[in-house]
């Protein structure tokens, strides 16, 4: 018994996160005391009505208290009806944030100021919008906007530290009639969060950690933060964005029974109350207005969208060449295969081990032959080294001490310092290392760069393993104020370097483990260092989703689990399920046994195959959703509430777009998965099998499934655009004609859009050089029709090979499925040019018939 106690101490150790490490908040000073306070009646802010004034078209109100202290509150309206208010002392030197918002938001004007006895509001014209600051104490200011859900910051707990000590701050908001509240990434918890308030767990840490052997279904903090939460009720959503990177913790409420008014008490360590309020009223409304402020990403090439290889680390060129050639010779697709820390001489990032990676070019070369390309790690921390190029010319570039000593810490290459990526000659200087001539070894088959350990990680426990608080940033800025904002500063910098190297005409791939709101901007992310259990994989649904609506499109998690050994079923589930995250790739720690696919059984290997291969089958579905993202700043995958208001808690379910819907398996051992079919008109084609069968929305049926299957479904209504030719590679399929899924509804109809463009360079945002189109089927004559969207298509001339036309039978009991793959008078209809038919066709229906 003692025996079996103490190993299951040690699992606990090995896998669990360590709690004397990362800290509650019992032990974090400012939040120990913030979430106990109870602000007294003398010390509340109450709206000073004789004194507040417009400068321009932003509106000063002053706040006092019994006590004399003074406040400025600063409202603006905000293109999109969102309203930006800051709170500070008068004369503040509080650090205002910039690097994370998609530059200054257009403010719009304030039209009327109505003073009531005690109130003053604002309104535009036409009036759209209203902003009340009722007088109090305490005061308030609230949002709003059409019918249903408010938005109110809550004065009662508003406190604002100034001492030499402290610059703390806390501030309640309330979500009026939200019975759901989303959000606060990263954090591997649930869909929704859940009460804290009460102290059942600690509130949500949100402060960037090196969290190796995270907690599933916790509050901790880990690799990124966004402090953004949307407020869902049946018929409104509405959300709001705290502009600050320092840390802080937030504890979520519910009022009463029904768990409606859902509330956020945010407890900030420092910086500025920078708080922009989104009135939506849709899910879809508020992630707009939420990419609008801080940015959508660009396009990424259409090789970021296959599937990646990596581990820690494949040791030597040889070892590279080999995964490679037996996913070839096994049948297995892949895009790129990733080298990590070990590929370096001694961790000096921009080198490589002169023994085991002797010729890098030729093995680039080897990788280039058959479609692939190379990723690499480049880490943050530079080796403390006299005769390493990198540190010797970045010394005045790095953190420093308050006395201009430059700050260093361990990190795997030993002693290091940290890039101070604030300062934009330090960001110039890293930038610069890209180039070929000075990252030397490299070639464009090096396509993208890994920026790991950019929280930053420091290997010291007392610090919570990151940079002192204290450290000093360009400008004066102490680290305390910009802690979370530092992986984002790294990936601007890697971004900008790899623009720089390739001239702008590629689109930079980056993928970063730290982020912060903005960080769409420059790079795709992962979910860190997870573990090999089913739990994982479940969790890292909800928190791909989440990212998702917060602007963190490009997700993904470590397939398999990053720790640990996956048994064959786990790893089986996770290729299936994984397929379906935006970011797809397979990694493992230097610990774990090797686990690339052909190393399974043949049966296992078929699950896997088949698995990557359906998601090359829809790379153009990702990829015209990906455009739809830079367009209009809408998420790739969502969860089923985005759609369907009242589905609230479904975090096994996901949408990809609007039309595919996808219930992976992420349970042991299970002979059948509950669906939840969502939507009271709607139909849902079955399309990871051969059956074909359909089903009705607002519904939820046991599925029986076996190894093979993860079901995923078409929506009726919808046209899925594929390309089924099954290649090994995006850049092998890169010209392959499409296969069109024309999935009719009840009322025998679909549609759906296509968006194509030459998948590599910037050209379709400089030069109009893409094509955008919506397709129609017409029932009465089995047709098809074409309309562009927009785009120049010069050039540009999508061929269909096939089209598979999928209808319901009678009582929607069964599907008929018919499939055409040649044109009447016999033109295959391979030959057509859709481009020049929309041209000469102009409007009339370009009829597909046998
Ligand atoms: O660079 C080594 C690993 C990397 O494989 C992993 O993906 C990162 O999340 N890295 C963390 C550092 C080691 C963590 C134990």
């Amino acid at each position: 018994m003692i025996r079996f106690l103490i190993l299951l101490a040690f699992c606990a150790s090995a896998y669990g996160a360590d709690h004397n490490l990362f800290k509650n908040c019992t032990r974090i000073p400012f939040c120990a005391k913030l979430r106990d306070q109870t602000v007294d009646a003398a010390s509340q802010f109450a709206l000073d009505m004789m004194n507040f004034k417009k400068v321009g078209e932003v509106a000063y109100f002053s706040l006092i208290n019994e006590k004399n202290e003074a406040l400025q509150l600063q409202i603006s309206l905000l293109k999109g009806n969102q309203v930006r208010i800051k709170i500070a002392e008068v004369n503040h030197s509080r650090h205002e944030l910039v690097d994370a918002l998609d530059g200054e938001p257009d403010i719009i004007s304030i039209d009327n100021m109505i003073v009531m006895e005690d109130s003053i509001s604002m309104t535009n014209s036409p009036s759209t919008i209203n902003v009340t600051v009722q007088k109090g104490p305490p005061f308030a200011v609230v949002l709003y906007y059409g019918e249903g859900l408010q938005l109110m910051l809550n004065g009662n707990r508003l406190v604002m530290e100034n001492s030499d000590d402290s610059k703390a701050f806390a501030f309640e908001v309330n979500f009026v009639g939200a019975s759901k509240l989303y959000g606060l990434y990263h954090h591997a918890y649930k869909l929704a969060l859940g009460k804290t308030a009460d102290g059942s767990s600690d509130p949500f840490r949100l402060r960037n950690s090196d969290t190796a052997g995270y907690e599933v279904g916790s509050t901790m903090a880990l690799y990124g933060s966004i402090p953004a939460i949307y407020g869902h009720s049946s018929n409104k959503t509405v959300g709001i964005f705290l502009n600050n990177a320092a840390e802080q913790w937030v504890d979520i409420d519910y009022e009463g029974d029904e768990l409606t008014n859902g509330s956020a008490y945010f407890m900030v360590e420092s910086g500025t109350l920078d708080l922009f309020l989104l009135p939506g009223p849709t899910p879809k409304d508020v992630v707009r207005q939420y990419t609008n402020l801080t940015g959508v990403a660009h396009l990424p090439q259409l090789w970021t969208l296959g599937y990646h290889q990596c581990r820690w680390s494949y040791m030597t060129q040889e070892d590279v060449k080999d995964v490679v050639a037996n996913m070839v010779t096994n049948d297995f697709p892949m895009d790129a295969i990733w080298l990590d820390i070990d590929y370096t001489e001694g961790k000096r990032y921009f080198t490589w081990n002169p023994d085991n990676f002797s010729d890098p070019i030729e093995m680039q070369k080897n990788i280039s032959y058959s479609g692939k390309k190379l990723v690499t790690i480049l880490d943050p921390h530079i080796k403390v080294d006299e005769d390493y190029p990198v540190y010797v010319g970045a010394k005045d570039y790095f953190v420093k001490w308050a006395n201009g000593t430059n700050f260093q810490g361990d990190c795997w290459p030993g002693l290091s310092s940290y890039l101070d990526f604030l300062n934009p000659e330090a960001r110039d200087y890293y930038a610069s290392w890209y180039s070929y001539e000075k990252f030397q070894g490299t070639t464009e088959t090096l396509a993208g760069i890994w920026n790991d350990m950019n929280e930053p990680s420091v290997f010291d426990d007392s610090l919570e393993k990151t940079l002192p608080f204290e450290t000093i940033h360009y400008g004066n800025i102490l680290h305390r104020d910009v802690h979370n904002i530092y992986g984002l500063m790294q990936t601007k910098a890697t971004h900008q370097g790899l623009m720089q190297r390739d001239n702008g005409t590629k689109r930079p791939f980056v993928l970063t483990r730290s982020h912060f709101a903005g960080s769409q901007r420059y790079a795709a992310m992962w979910t860190g260092d997870n573990t090999a259990g089913w739990d994982y994989l479940a969790i890292s649904y909800a928190e791909c989703l989440i990212s998702n609506i917060l602007g963190m499109v490009f997700c993904g998690a470590d397939i398999g689990g990053f720790a640990g050994n996956p048994e064959p079923e786990l790893l089986q589930r996770w290729y299936q399920a994984g397929a379906w995250f935006p970011f797809y790739r397979g990694h493992a720690e230097n610990i774990s046994p090797r686990r690339e696919p052909y190393l399974y059984s043949k049966d296992v290997q078929e699950v896997i195959r088949n698995a990557i291969k359906l998601r090359y089958k829809h790379i153009p579905v990702w990829y015209t959703l990906f455009y739809e993202h830079t367009r209009y700043g809408d998420p790739v995958i969502r969860p089923l509430f985005y759609h369907y208001s009242e589905l609230l808690e479904l975090e096994t379910h996901l949408l990809l777009g609007s039309d595919i819907l996808v219930r992976p398996v992420v349970e042991a051992g299970v002979t059948s998965v509950a669906v939840n079919f969502p939507g009271t008109d709607e139909i849902w084609y079955r399309v990871d099998d051969e059956s074909w069968s359909v089903h009705t929305g607002n519904t939820v049926e046991n599925v029986i499934v076996t190894i093979k299957d993860s079901p995923v479904y078409y929506k009726g209504g919808s046209i899925i655009v594929r390309k089924d030719t099954e290649k090994l590679s995006t850049r092998e399929m890169r010209d392959d004609p499409y296969t069109l899924y024309v999935n009719v509804d009840l009322n025998n109809s679909a549609e759906g859009r296509i968006y194509l463009d030459d998948y590599t360079s910037f050209d379709y945002l400089n030069n109009n050089q893409y094509l955008y189109m919506n397709m129609v089927y017409i029932p009465a004559t089995r047709g098809l029709r074409f309309e562009v969207i927009d785009g120049d298509a010069e050039g540009l001339s999508p061929v269909i090979q096939r089209i598979v036309i999928s209808e319901p039978t009678e009582n929607v009991l069964g599907v008929r499925k018919t499939v055409y793959t040649t044109t009447s008078n016999g033109t295959a209809l391979g030959d057509i040019d859709f481009v020049k038919q929309m041209r000469t066709l102009e409007g009339r229906d370009l009829i597909l018939r046998l």
